[in-house]
């Protein structure tokens, strides 16, 4: 029997409780640099991902769903001796899956806080308090046997606590990751700065979207975007914080979360309505998944995709891709069935962790979409999680170094120009619609309809220079 093992990360929860330790008057953000179940077991990768990085956090999942480790502001190296840091400490977060955190200081002003050594993975305290594994340990099962041990109490203030009440008295883990540990500030003067966070400014933007229509003269009924990304990245999430914007109030027509973790890729073409039963907008949003490391879209149902071929409701079949004659295929289409501006929807609290398989994918089809003229955005989702401050307001976003870190980047990873990618904050789990989280949700949906726009110009000059051309040409007869 196969037994499925839920992928162990530092929650939001986890996370938040850190950032108090460490320092409590600022922000942190953690980044992943390394995690045995991806990376391997082994003290040299360990000390390849994770040296001269500044301050990190190891955090160890146990097989009794115990979480703890140990925070350092020193860097890891190599040297084989031990690296003094004041700040240091070990905690527990979890113990048999419920939430018991706690913190355990360093106790001899940090002299002995880690131990760098090329041949040990991560090590803390004198002789040690925590030696997580040395040389390579292999995966049995689901699980890893450190062949590390605890010696708590020489160099940290366990407060009472035993290899027994943290570590359940074994070194059985499902994960252990490594994370780099960041503060981060907000600024004095936003980093974008022409943002209107006002009621007008969300009259204003929501006007502009009602008021959109295709370019005349191409005989198109409504713009198409297509949004794409992996399982979880927010995109039904986004048609529905588009769709409560101009309905009035938060809702959920498009099924989020693990409702869709099935096989099947089922292509989604959805208006948006101003009201319940309002006149559709001229614009529809398409939802497609297809950004999976063991499933991703060919590349014919990419282009039938791109290219309008491909009916609402439309289940993918990885290993048949859609072909002419088949049920729903649209044989002519026409450029209001085409997709005139692509939204990646990345999540960008886990960009550092995008597999490689993935983006190899995302630039394939990026491919595709530049040799037709596409114009392509990012929408960066769940920036919530990673600046916490901006779960309470929105508007915070621009003063937010990490929300500018992430958001450059996603630039890079996507080789897109930085106003390309544009961070929203979907409806998740509020009752009740925020003005700034629907301007900065119209915002993007208006850059990305000036995208539309570019497309449509472009469009239109193909047609006119073929007219202008066959002119010519009769004129030449
Ligand atoms: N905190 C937060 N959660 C989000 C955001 N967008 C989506 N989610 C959550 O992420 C999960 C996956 O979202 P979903 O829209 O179903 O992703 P999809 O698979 O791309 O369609 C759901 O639990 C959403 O509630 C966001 O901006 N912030
Ligand atoms: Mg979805």
């Amino acid at each position: 029997m196969q037994v499925h093992v839920m992928a162990k990360e530092l929650t939001q929860t986890h996370r938040s409780q850190l950032s108090k330790w460490i320092d409590s008057s600022k922000s942190h953000k953690f980044t992943l640099l390394y995690k045995i179940s991806r990376d391997g077991c082994n003290a040299h990768t360990f000390h390849n991902l994770c040296d001269h990085k500044g301050p990190t956090v190891t955090v160890l999942y146990n097989t009794d769903n115990s979480v703890y480790g140990g925070y350092t502001a020193a860097s890891w190296n190599s040297n084989g001796s031990y690296i003094a840091d004041l700040k240091a400490f070990l905690f527990k977060l979890e113990s048999k899956g419920s939430q018991q955190p706690m913190k355990f200081p360093s106790i001899d002003k940090g002299t002995y806080a880690i131990y760098g050594f090329s041949k040990y993975g991560p090590t803390f305290g004198n002789g040690y308090d925590l030696k997580c594994f040395g040389g390579t340990v292999n995966q049995s099962e689901n699980h890893f046997r450190l062949n590390g041990y605890a010696k708590l109490g020489n160099s940290y203030d366990m407060q009472g606590q035993d290899y027994k009440s943290v570590m359940n008295g074994h070194m059985d883990v499902l994960e252990l990751e490594v994370y780099c540990v960041q503060e981060f500030e907000f600024l004095q003067t936003p980093w974008l700065s022409n943002v209107n966070w006002s009621s007008t400014q969300e009259e204003e933007l929501k006007e502009n979207v009602t008021s959109y229509t295709p370019l005349p003269g191409l005989d198109l009924q409504q713009a198409r975007i297509l949004l794409v990304g992996q399982v979880g990245a927010g995109k039904s999430s986004y048609f529905n914080t588009i769709n409560s914007i101009f309905r009035g109030h938060v809702s959920a027509q498009a099924n989020v979360g693990s409702a869709e973790f099935g096989l099947t890729t089922i292509y989604r073409i959805y208006p948006v309505r101003v009201g319940y039963e309002g006149r559709p907008l001229n614009f529809q949003l398409c939802d497609t998944r297809g950004l999976e490391e063991d499933q991703g879209l060919n590349d014919k149902d990419v282009d039938n995709l791109l290219d309008g071929h491909v009916p609402d409701r439309y289940k993918f079949n990885p290993s048949m891709p859609l072909a002419p004659g088949n049920r729903g295929y649209v044989k002519y289409p026409k450029l209001s069935d085409k997709i005139h501006c692509v939204a990646f929807v990345v999540d960008g609290s886990t960009v550092d962790i995008v597999p490689e398989k993935v983006l190899e994918m995302i630039k394939n089809m990026q491919m595709r979409m530049n040799e037709k003229g596409i114009p392509q955005v990012v929408l960066m989702t769940k920036i919530d999680k990673i600046c916490e401050e901006i779960s309470n307001d929105v508007s915070k976003i621009f003063y937010s170094t990490a929300i500018k870190d992430s958001v450059e980047k996603v630039a890079m990873v996507m080789g897109l120009p930085r106003s390309h990618v544009l961070p929203v904050k979907n409806y998740e789990c509020e009752v009740e619609l925020d003005q700034n989280t629907n301007i900065l949700a119209l915002l993007s949906l208006r850059r990305i309809l000036h995208f539309v726009g570019d497309y449509q110009q472009n469009k239109l000059d193909e047609i006119e220079a073929e007219q202008m051309a066959k002119m010519k040409f009769c004129n030449f007869l």
